[in-house]
């Protein structure tokens, strides 16, 4: 029996207004999983409107009770933990020992934020006069529209979810079309830990249509979205014309860079685990890989051997090292920058076209080039699939040079054993993220995920950095002295009254 999914609005599963649906498919076999909700405009301004009408008691919900049903979540999720990496690997493809770190990488999100509850700690100074206080506190902002990808369709959204709701704002969630059941069952979650109805909103369907209404509905305040950078471009533009606050996390061109005394077997691994996990669809992904002349050969060759070994096939068999790409779109894609690759001089080691035993799925053989040139097209633009560039430098200046030089700057990674040239790489190296001696993939909530140039807009998700995009500073004067008391004026023509006389 086909599964069918619905919108949450107002706290009720409802069916999109005109009825209509498409269809999820999994990518591993093409298998119709579920029809979904095709929502349009009048359906995500049906959710904002919900949200927007859940929002002032939500915002008067003390913090730590908001964080109570967040920990509940939490609980939920890790029980829940096998079936949704299940579902997920079904609908997105990644393998299972991945899906289940998805489903984890929100579990922890859940914890930490929930933690936040009883701290969105603000601070107070000292002030310039006496008989008077002053702190800064945090505030919730409003509607917050989640936009969210395919690649990650749980942990991404907790990072936002989480985080928005802490703060007292209420959401309106639009996940990718590749991925709306496993955000289904996430807002199931919520509303079994007892989350009060419109705090939460779901609208599936492709962007174009309900996604277009949230960024120009005035009661959204907070538009944060991952995806693509030109989508992403879009959706600051268009934003923007009703001053919406805009968080983006957008593309990636991550580079691993080992140096000539590096730890060669730990860097192979590293490389594999980097750049064909998740059949490389991972904005940390590493498609390019700047190595040192020297140790060029040796790497080369036992990456090669590694690739040519990685065996392809539907996510949830124990067998399968790389699982399919998201859709056909994706596939022809990848292909396409493959012919660009050659076209451009690049030599094509391994890989490098569809795989097509398996009949029925979205395949690509995971694909090496060499003799790449840093501004080749292979080199600069973001390919999203299971290829990897490898770029010949003579020292370290060049390695960072030619990991600096690309339009992004989520990730990258250096792979050495000599101290100095580690902490000069940790300096020099200007994306948001920096590994040394780690692939560029596995980044921890704790800490600030986004990057810099086309990667990001300078917000930063996870960590404490995820509360400054959902709240607003509020900075609050308390004067006790019962006097007019004026900062920063020396003498003045008004003197200075006792009004109450209770100063002091
Ligand atoms: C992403 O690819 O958009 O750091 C997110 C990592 C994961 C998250 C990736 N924790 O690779």
């Amino acid at each position: 029996m086909t599964m069918r999914y619905r919108n949450y609005i107002g706290g009720e599963w409802v069916d999109a207004h005109s009825g209509a649906t498409f269809e999820d498919i999994n990518p591993a076999n093409e298998e119709l999983l579920g029809l979904i909700a095709r929502s349009d405009a009048q359906d995500a301004d049906a959710a904002v409107e919900a949200a927007a009408k859940a929002y002032p008691a939500w915002r008067l919900t003390p913090a730590p009770k908001r964080g109570e049903i967040l920990f509940r979540v939490g609980q939920f999720l890790l029980e829940r933990k096998e079936e949704l990496a299940r579902l997920l690997t079904r609908e997105m493809g990644k393998v299972l020992p991945e899906a289940r770190g998805d489903v984890q990488e929100a579990i922890d999100m859940a914890f930490y934020i929930a933690g936040e509850g009883r701290r969105l700690l603000g601070y107070t100074a000292p002030v310039e006069l006496p008989n008077k206080f002053g702190m800064a506190v945090r505030d919730s902002v409003g509607v917050a529209a989640i936009i969210t990808p395919w690649n990650f369709p749980i942990a991404i959204p907790s990072w936002k979810i989480f985080p928005a709701l802490i703060a007292g704002n209420t959401v309106v969630f639009k996940p990718a079309s590749d991925t709306p059941m496993l955000a289904a069952e996430f807002v199931k979650i919520f509303e079994e830990a007892g989350l009060p109805a419109g705090v939460l909103n779901l609208v599936t369907g492709p962007g174009g249509e309900a996604g277009e209404a949230l960024l120009h509905h005035p009661l959204v305040k907070i538009v944060s979205f991952t995806g693509s950078t030109e989508a992403g471009t879009h959706v600051a533009v268009e934003a923007a014309k009703t001053l919406k606050r805009v968080s983006l996390e957008m593309g990636g061109k991550n580079a691993v860079i080992v140096l000539d005394d590096a730890n060669l077997d730990l860097a192979v691994e590293a490389i594999l685990w980097s750049a064909f996990g998740t059949t490389g669809q991972r904005c940390t992904a590493c498609s390019r890989l700047i190595v040192q002349q020297g140790i060029q050969p040796r790497l080369t060759e036992a990456l090669v051997e590694r690739t040519r070994a990685l065996r392809l096939g539907d996510g949830l068999l124990p067998t399968t090292d790389v699982g399919p790409v998201i859709n056909r779109r994706a596939l022809e894609k990848i292909h396409a920058y493959v012919q660009i690759g050659q076209q451009e001089g690049a030599r094509l080691l391994c890989g490098g076209d569809i795989y097509r035993d398996s009949g029925q799925g979205f395949y690509y053989l995971p694909t090496l080039f060499d003799r790449v040139q840093p501004d080749m097209r292979i080199a600069q633009e973001e390919i999203f699939g299971p290829v990897l560039s490898i770029i010949a430098v003579k020292d370290l200046s060049q390695a960072v040079e030619v990991n600096n030089r690309v339009a992004y700057g989520l990730s990258s990674s250096i792979f050495t054993q000599d101290v100095n040239a580690a902490f000069r790489a940790m300096r020099d190296l200007t994306t948001g993220i920096v590994y040394v001696n780690h692939g560029t993939t596995g980044a921890e909530i704790q800490f600030p995920f986004g990057g810099t140039r086309g990667t990001g807009n300078g917000h930063r998700e996870a960590g404490q950095t995820a509360l400054d995009i959902f709240t607003e500073w509020k900075a609050i004067y308390v004067d006790y002295s019962g006097r007019l008391q004026r900062a920063q004026i020396d003498t003045g023509a008004f003197g200075e009254t006792s009004v109450s006389g209770q100063a002091g």
